[in-house]
């Protein structure tokens, strides 16, 4: 899906700002279908995460249904075009309706989507009507599970219980837009280089037309013209892009439609190549060793909002400490996050919403189940595909994104798995041109001899926590136990690189041990450096990624202190010791 962009031939306009929102209680939108008007509406900010902006738990931790409201303008000049809204994220499903009318719904809350609405609005001020629903159960992604809870002489209480270890953030948690674009237009781009200077593209257009297509350099120069909807060129003294000179160029599309209108777009892309062999990953050609973290889309009082400040300083904190990657864990992040990958060099494992898929094991034990019971229990498998082609689909220009991760810490260790994670890898194969690696992040239930998935990834991407929800306090034994675990899964799997995709230790910041107990700051460097020193030891370790970049919100439970503190950073991106460390470290 294309980003919504200006150009010569299109109009975005911005429907971000303050929207009238409630919360509805069970029962309440039928209100949307008789077009009544909603009384009670409060200001809320979009983008952002609902939860924090007003108090009280109530609020905070509602389930169920909620509603945006606002008006927008539509000028006579805008409906000589089609007119196109379009959500970056409403998490986790959307029903849209303008001026009364249903539009449309969307299922899934970390990915794009849009409607035709040019034959809903009238010229002049038109009604946009939003239904957000936060709910995850066994059909959703991430997966989590409705209860109901009845104390002695209370009132039946409706719990949404996540089965991941992240606040539930909800709401239109990314930008709105109002895009025009002429009748005959482009659709979709589909554009990649290799180092050779030769590259690929296709284009997708909706109605008719003629497709003329220009290559343009980061001068703007042009140095390609060629046409047609899908073809081949080749550049001379091709730039290639990499992490240290992350050089862009750009696939100007003009289409010409049958009645003589014009649409325009600029699509940007890298000539790189990503490849595996021997147990090592490449990027042109050259071994490349990921260092960095998992992430999340967290920050203080926006929750999992947009916010490009807080993108931009995250990326500014992946050079200062040395970082040349990312994972987006648990979900896939906003393009404009992409488009600043792009930008600066950092690669990135792009991961598809799919955490909590286990009926008898989260991190935090928040549920924890029926052992042995996933994969006849979740009923996630068409949503999974239709959220990993969604993916695909938005990330496939994107340099940066290296590779494709279909799940974090699903049961892969349970009868099922293989049958149910096969088709998905095979998808993933299917629709990416370019055939990036595609992996499964593992956990400790997963080990060499239970893991049904090893061979279906191209790179075996492992969580552990040895020395933190085990073997506590005591590193030297954690670290033999790992570097043990390590070698089994190299045995069984010589060819393919191994990298952990999650190792840390909660450390209240701040919190200091000399004997470096746990939760102190020294724990947590304790902690890393002996991991780093078992990989160090193993020539077919490709990377390393820390649990996590920064502190962030989860559910309540025993084991977070006012949520996850196992950032690197704290939640406003102060640097622990085990920044220091890894800065050290890293360069
Ligand atoms: C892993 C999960 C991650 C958790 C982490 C932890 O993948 O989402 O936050 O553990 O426990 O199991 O900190």
């Amino acid at each position: 899906m294309l980003y919504p962009k200006m150009t010569k031939s299109r109009m975005v306009f911005d429907l971000n700002g303050v929207w009238d929102f409630k919360l509805l209680q069970q029962g309440e939108k039928g209100i949307l279908e008789q077009n009544q008007i909603f009384k009670d509406m409060i200001p809320m900010p979009v983008p952002s995460s609902y939860n924090d902006i007003y108090e009280g738990r109530k609020f905070s931790d509602h389930v169920g249904d909620m509603l945006y409201q606002r008006n927008f303008v539509v000028t006579s000049q805008m409906l000589y075009h089609r007119l196109l809204l379009r959500f970056g994220s409403v998490t986790h499903k959307a029903e849209v309706w303008i001026n009364g009318t249903l539009v449309g719904d969307h299922k899934g809350g970390f990915l794009p989507f849009q409607f035709d609405i040019t034959d809903i609005v009238s010229e002049g001020v038109n009604q946009l009507t939003v239904l957000v629903n936060n709910i995850v159960d066994n059909t959703t992604l991430p997966a989590g599970r409705l209860e109901y809870q009845r104390f002695p002489g209370m009132e039946e209480e409706l719990l949404n219980l996540p089965n991941f270890d992240f606040y539930n953030y909800s709401g239109i948690m990314r930008p709105v837009v109002l895009y025009t674009a002429p009748k005959n237009h482009v659709d979709d781009i589909s554009v990649y280089g290799k180092q050779d200077g030769s590259f690929f593209w296709a284009v997708k257009v909706k109605g008719q037309g003629k497709i003329d297509v220009k290559l343009l350099d980061q001068k703007y120069k042009e140095v390609f013209a060629g046409e047609g909807n899908e073809g081949n060129g080749r550049i001379d003294s091709v730039c290639l892009w990499d992490t240290e000179h992350p050089v862009l160029y750009r696939l100007a599309v003009t289409l010409t439609g049958e009645d003589g209108t014009i649409d325009y777009y600029e699509e940007e892309f890298g000539f790189r190549e990503i490849e595996i062999r021997d147990c090592r990953l490449y990027l042109n050609g050259k071994p490349i060793y990921l260092k960095g973290f998992g992430k999340h889309e967290d920050s203080p009082i926006h929750g999992r909002g947009f916010d490009m400040v807080y993108n931009v300083k995250d990326v500014a904190l992946l050079k200062w400490i040395g970082a040349n990657s990312f994972r987006t864990s648990h979900y896939p992040y906003s393009d404009e996050m992409l488009q600043l990958c792009d930008r600066e060099g950092i690669l990135i494992i792009d991961e598809v919403p799919a955490v909590g898929l286990h009926t008898g094991f989260t991190a935090t034990g928040l549920l924890g189940g029926t052992p042995n019971g996933t994969w006849t229990t979740l009923k996630t498998a068409e949503h999974h595909r239709q959220v990993l082609r969604d993916m695909i689909e938005r990330d496939k220009n994107h340099p940066s994104v290296i590779i494709w991760s279909v799940a974090n810490e699903p049961a892969s260790e349970e009868d099922g798995a293989k049958e149910y994670f096969e088709p998905l890898v095979k998808l993933a194969k299917e629709l990416d041109e370019q055939k990036r690696p595609v992996t499964l992040v593992t956990y400790k239930g997963s080990n060499p001899t239970t893991c049904k998935v090893a061979e279906l990834c191209d790179i075996l991407i492992i969580n552990r926590y040895k020395g933190w929800y085990e073997i506590e306090g005591n590193m030297r034994g954690a670290a033999a136990l790992l570097k043990e675990e390590l070698e089994g899964f190299h045995m069984r799997c010589p060819d393919k690189p191994i990298m952990l995709g999650e190792y840390g230790a909660d450390a209240i910041a701040g919190l200091h041990d000399l004997n470096g107990r746990m939760f102190s700051e020294e724990y947590q460097v304790e902690f890393l450096e002996a991991y780093g020193e078992v990989f160090d030891s193993l020539p077919y370790i490709t990377g390393e990624h820390v649990w996590n970049f920064a502190d962030f919100a989860t559910a309540e439970n025993v084991k977070r202190v006012n949520g996850n503190k196992k950032g690197v950073f704290t939640r406003e991106r102060n640097p622990k010791m085990a920044a220091h460390f890894l800065r050290q470290r890293w360069k």
